[in-house]
């Protein structure tokens, strides 16, 4: 991977910020950034996660970040491939300093064995006819060792032992960003697809899962619909789940 050309060009960095997301959003209301603009800070203090979730990272030990990206050659119901280029980004970055296996948890966290060590939350701002904008908020549990709030987190340092230099990593990511964004951007979709499902933990294994109701069932994941809720079928039917619809027991 190259040096990244636009994703990190213009960045503004934070000794500290409640949240990039929320930054990010506030300055495409009133301003029209670069693409690629970061919006980046070592000590978020109020980060969020999906639908009213947090995320917790410790001061100076981890990487809180949003980038700024035009996708409008994405028609809004195509808003999922996008999800899967920025997952295979950060799996593909966290993969290169990392010894052990990487997978994307559906839809988009990222996971060392059964643990997650990043998480990401894509804001798209939409048309009828396309993705406006979007803000990709990516943290990565780097130098932090210890969770208050996330009893299944791990990090970088966690896995490994070893204490990472938070800037050069950032620029790794980027590249990593930046080389999955122009893929999707020439149209690999199904290239993109493949690649997901291969990285996708449990894709084709047989695994427990509780819907809304409570009920546990065992299911096989076959694949992401165009939406991209997950498919799974179960005792020979297939059937498709949103987010927060179902979840992985084991
Ligand atoms: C996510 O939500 O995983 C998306 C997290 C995105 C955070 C980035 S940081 C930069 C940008 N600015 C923001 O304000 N946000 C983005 P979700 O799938 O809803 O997962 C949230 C859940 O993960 C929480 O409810 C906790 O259970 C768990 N969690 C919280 N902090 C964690 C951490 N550091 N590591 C692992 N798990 C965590």
């Amino acid at each position: 991977m190259d040096n990244p050309i636009f994703i990190g060009k213009v960045l503004h960095d934070f000794d500290q910020l409640s949240s990039t997301n929320e930054y990010a959003t506030e300055l495409l209301s009133k301003s029209n950034p670069a693409e690629g603009t970061v919006i980046s800070t070592y000590n978020q203090q109020a980060g969020r996660g999906q639908i009213g979730s947090s995320w917790e990272s410790a001061p100076n030990r981890n990487i809180s970040l949003s980038v700024i990206l035009y996708p409008n050659f994405l028609q809004p119901t195509q808003q999922f491939e996008l999800n899967k280029a920025i997952s295979l980004a950060v799996r593909s970055f966290l993969a290169k300093n990392l010894s052990a296996e990487v997978f994307i948890k559906w839809p988009n966290d990222i996971y060392v064995q059964d643990k997650k060590i990043a998480g990401i939350l894509i804001q798209n701002s939409i048309t009828s006819n396309n993705i406006k904008s979007s803000v990709v908020g990516i943290g990565i549990n780097v130098n932090q060792k210890f969770f208050e709030t996330a009893p299944n987190a791990t990090s970088l340092s966690a896995q490994t032992n070893n204490f990472f230099d938070l800037n050069t990593l950032r620029l790794e990511l980027f590249a990593a960003l930046e080389y999955y964004y122009l893929k999707l951007k020439s149209g690999s979709f199904s290239n993109l697809n493949t690649i997901y499902l291969e990285r996708l933990l449990n894709y084709n294994n047989e695994a427990l899962y509780e819907d809304v109701q409570g009920e546990r069932f065992l299911g096989t994941i076959v694949g992401v619909d165009d939406l991209g809720k997950i498919l799974i079928v179960i005792n020979g039917e297939k059937r498709s789940f949103n987010i927060k619809e179902i979840q992985l027991i084991q």
